[in-house]
């Protein structure tokens, strides 16, 4: 029989109170290979009221303790590192080998970064003078929610609830139903470590239904989101009038902006893994690439040459660079991007297909990576996120225009910047709208740094103390002296 998930509430693997599963997919062959709960607002009920009454235990639990819990949990994925990879890779459609060198030792990672972060974690007094001390208390929140996305499922179901947990909140956490499965294992995980029942509570289901009843529960201080815009919009309008914390990490449109004076060779390859790692599929990669006029040429011909020698196929191949997208909807939306930009006047210089794996993967979303040029910046392909393996290239003349152009969509997550020249790496870097700026670098990840982007790239800050805070309540207390 094939495989159900289960959801994981009050510390036990449950079924969904409907009784009902869902298909899950695994995108490198287009087939059904497990079934995930098709959970609702009972199960989401009921998962609130296990962590709302796990809260007062888990809250005065010394740090310590909490702290040691979740290392635990860390040494467990390490130990199951090539089942969680290979579960990712099966679940995601990314390559195997991505899964087991980024994202599943990434998910370890971040428990340890929180676990331990919370040891250090103080708050702040003010001495006024002699007439007063002010000093402030930082208190875990209560229940929080965590709502995760399909790209880098367990580093990003991990990447929000180590901080709650390590905070002392408790969680009722959603991962996305398009790749459930390394939450999962990562609940049976929870169970052989010893995480007391209710801290963390994992229930599988539909965003618009699951995902809703969990933002609308009135007993959850806090979402934390990472997922398109249009959801975070749905989310925010909810949760805002409710006044609930809300962090929203949400789409993003990169530039990747190359001067004549950077290290080409470097420059080059970086562009590569930040056009096409996960199949485009991470919300920073550099998807507008402009380069200076003078090197525009020579830039793109070597960088088309390099990417033509990416090798798309199946994810378990060690020698695959790119596996499947996450689902046959997503694979239309790109091939519709990819249409659009030929019909907005683009010129495809490589890829903008679809490939057709032959053999165990011949049902597979698998897309050609697809470098786009010719087109203005203005046009829809390069103002929408198309969040796959396709990127468009564009000439600039001045740091001035770069600067331009780089802010010229409604996005405003990262930017890479490539430049041998120090003083125009910093003038440009203060003038580029994005929360997060790479120089001669791309998603180099320092977990203390703050995370999050600017305009329609979301709101609220992740990573180190920020992260931390947020699932505390602050307050400030005054004694007159
Ligand atoms: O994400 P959704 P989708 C972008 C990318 C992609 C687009 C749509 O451009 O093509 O978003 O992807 C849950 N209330 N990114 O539709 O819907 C959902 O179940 C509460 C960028 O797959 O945003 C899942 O757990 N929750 C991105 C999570 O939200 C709801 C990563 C994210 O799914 C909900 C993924 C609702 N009403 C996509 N509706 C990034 N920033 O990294 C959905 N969800």
């Amino acid at each position: 029989m094939m495989e159900r998930i289960l959801n994981y509430i009050g510390g036990e693997l449950i079924a969904p109170e409907s009784k009902e599963y869902m298909d899950n997919y695994d995108p490198s062959t287009g087939l059904v290979y497990s079934l995930l709960p098709d959970s609702d607002e009972r199960d989401i009920r009921k998962a609130v009221a296990v962590a709302d009454k796990a809260f007062a235990a888990w809250s005065s639990l010394a740090v310590e303790k909490r702290s040691a819990i979740l290392q635990r949990i860390a040494d467990l994925i390490d130990r199951d590192l090539d089942a969680f990879a290979l579960a990712e890779s099966i679940d995601n459609g990314k390559p195997v080998s991505l899964a087991k060198s980024l994202d599943i030792p990434r998910a370890s990672a971040n428990l340890r970064f929180f676990a331990s972060g919370a040891i250090h974690f103080s708050s702040d007094a003010n001495i006024t003078g002699k007439e007063a001390i002010n000093y402030t208390l930082q208190t875990p929140l209560g229940v929080a929610g965590c709502i995760s996305p399909w790209n880098l499922p367990l580093y990003l179901f991990t990447w929000k609830i180590a901080p709650a947990l390590a905070a002392g909140c408790t969680v009722v956490a959603k991962p996305s139903e398009l790749s459930p499965m390394t939450a999962y294992l990562f609940s049976k995980l929870c169970i052989e470590a010893g995480l007391p029942k209710g801290v963390l509570n994992v229930v599988h289901g539909l965003g618009s239904k699951a995902g809703q009843a969990l933002v609308e529960h009135p007993e959850v201080k806090a979402i934390s989101f990472t997922g398109g815009t249009v959801t975070g919009k749905k989310i925010a309008s909810i949760a805002a009038p409710m006044f609930k914390k809300i962090s929203l990490e949400l789409g993003g449109k990169n530039p990747n902006i190359i001067f004549a004076d950077c290290n080409f060779d470097q420059a080059v390859a970086t562009s590569i893994q930040s056009s096409f790692s996960n199949q485009g599929e991470i919300c920073l990669c550099g998807s507008r690439i402009f380069v200076e006029r003078i090197l525009y040429d020579k830039f793109v011909s070597e960088f088309v040459k390099q990417v033509e020698k990416l090798s798309v196929g199946d994810p378990l191949e060690p020698s695959t660079n790119l596996g499947a997208l996450i689902s046959q909807s997503h694979l239309n939306k790109v091939l519709g991007y990819i249409e659009l930009a030929k019909q907005e006047g683009g010129k495809i210089l490589t890829g903008g297909t679809q490939v057709k794996v032959p053999g165990r993967c011949e049902g597979g979303y698998f897309v050609e990576p697809t470098v786009i040029a010719g087109l203005d910046h203005r046009c829809t392909t390069n103002q929408e996120e198309i969040f796959g393996p396709v990127v468009t290239v564009m000439p600039f003349e001045t740091e001035e225009e770069a600067i331009r152009l780089a802010n010229s969509t409604p996005y405003g997550l990262s930017a890479t910047l490539w430049t041998e020249n120090l003083k125009r790496a910093h003038r440009v870097s203060a003038e580029v709208k994005s929360g997060i700026i790479w120089v001669n670098c791309w998603l180099f990840r320092d977990l203390r740094t703050p995370f999050g982007g600017m305009k329609q790239s979301g709101v609220g800050r992740e990573g180190g103390w920020d992260a931390l805070k947020f699932f505390t309540d602050t307050k400030n207390i005054c004694i007159r002296l």
